[in-house]
């Protein structure tokens, strides 16, 4: 980055400060990763220059001759790794993605029904303060209060009640599978469009660790930066009778030129998730997370519904007497990057909330394996019992920084 270090050296400065933290640190954020080398490099290219508004084959500026190539590559890719009719990989990210989900099937003020927030799911899938909740009548489903557990004959008794227009599976803050196929069921059996957004378990939906919605969902959304592992960025999944309701709903009525950068790192991102080494990745990813949550259990932590099926863990520690934040920043101090979340039924505040959320894939990509895992719960176990102890989060911090040196994660010098 010899140009970026002479003509911008504050900028420079920070990003190379933020490429020593990712190095440096425990990253168990869920929903973060480290793309590769390859995909760092497709997202600082020339083609951040084109605008192409429109589609492959009738854009509305000249000179596509380069971009319809990469998109139809990313879209085609993206396909065939999820068995789809159709996709649409311009969103931006994933909250764009929900949107236009919206935009192709609802009206405002139709009924919306989502997972809650504080019961993990996304502020996307009609949470009050979200354009998705102050545009659509929502009435979210929650967990239920004994499992803390999906509960489907609830959600089917909510349904028919409400008669939504549109019903989302999925969430950031769940740790268990998710059962498509059922929410598919009760969608059809209320008439309303069924929606799965996979974005937190993309990468173990395409490794063959969860169900894939793409058959049971008349549409499907997901980032690409998080299991999956690419640029940050959005894919939107359906079947071929809706393809033009979303495609419309992406360009014209949401956005404008696709990030084309993004688009060719998505297509690198998804080559690499189709290869055998991606399948042994995200079954990692699931090892990894169940040996984090038993080694947490034994250590006296409540998990909610005692474990995880996926990538995340979510810890109530309300036991232990503390709220999420000041843990979380205590373990950000001691090195372990991870972030207070609400648990279900909390009786907390979301900015102070009850709980912890943790995740493997970032672990995961660098190569930790079980010890480490154990060793992750070890540090967390000691500074969740003393943890304005100034001098025992130093040494925490400098034996993390210890053991990332042995495990670069991939994309960094
Ligand atoms: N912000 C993402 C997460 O952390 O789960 C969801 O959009």
């Amino acid at each position: 980055m010899e140009h970026l270090k002479n003509q911008d050296p504050d900028i420079y400065r920070l990003i190379k400060e933020e490429e020593k933290r990712q190095i440096d640190k425990i990253r168990l954020i869920p929903s973060e990763n480290y793309t590769s080398k390859a995909v760092l490099e497709a997202t600082g290219t020339v083609l951040t220059n084109k605008y192409s508004e429109g589609y492959a084959g009738k854009r509305y500026y000249e000179g596509q001759q380069i971009i319809d190539q990469i998109e139809t590559i990313a879209n085609d890719r993206a396909k065939s790794l999820f068995g789809a009719d159709h996709a649409n990989s311009q969103t931006l990210s994933g909250s764009p993605a929900n949107m236009a989900v919206y935009y192709a099937f609802l009206e405002a003020g139709d009924t919306v029904m989502g997972q809650s927030l504080p019961h993990g799911g996304h502020l996307t899938h009609g949470w009050k303060v979200s354009f998705s909740g102050r545009t659509y009548q929502s009435v979210p489903y929650i967990l239920n209060e004994k499992t803390r557990r999906l509960d489907y004959d609830q959600i089917r008794d909510i349904a028919k009640k409400e008669r939504p227009k549109l019903i989302w599976a999925g969430a950031s803050a769940y740790p268990r599978e998710i059962d498509f196929k059922a929410f598919s069921d009760i969608a059809k059996e209320v008439g309303a469009v069924f929606a799965a957004d996979i974005a937190h378990i993309a990468g173990l939906v395409v490794g063959g660790e969860h169900q894939n919605p793409v058959p049971y969902a008349d549409v499907v959304t997901t980032t690409t930066h998080k299991t999956l592992r690419g640029p940050r960025g959005g894919l939107i999944l359906c079947r071929e009778e809706h393809a033009k309701a979303i495609d419309r709903a992406v360009f014209p009525t949401l956005q404008g030129g696709p990030h084309n950068h993004t688009t060719a790192a998505i297509a690198v991102a998804l080559k690499e998730a189709s290869s055998p080494d991606f399948k042994t990745y995200a079954s990692q990813i699931v090892k990894k997370a169940k040996v984090l949550a038993e080694t947490l259990l034994a250590d006296g932590f409540d998990l909610v519904t005692g474990g995880t099926d996926n990538h995340l863990i979510l810890i109530d520690l309300t036991n232990k007497g503390f709220s999420g934040r000041p843990i979380a920043k205590a373990l950000d101090q001691a090195g372990i990057v991870c972030n207070a979340n609400s648990v279900p039924f909390d009786q907390r505040k979301p900015f102070d909330p009850s709980g912890l959320r943790l995740g493997t894939p970032a672990v995961t990509s660098r190569g930790m394996k079980e010890n480490e895992m154990k060793q992750i719960a070890a540090w967390m176990h000691e500074v969740v019992n003393d943890y304005t102890n100034e001098s025992l989060l130093g040494r925490i911090e400098k034996e993390v920084r210890d053991l990332c040196s042995q495990f670069p994660p991939p994309g960094l010098s």
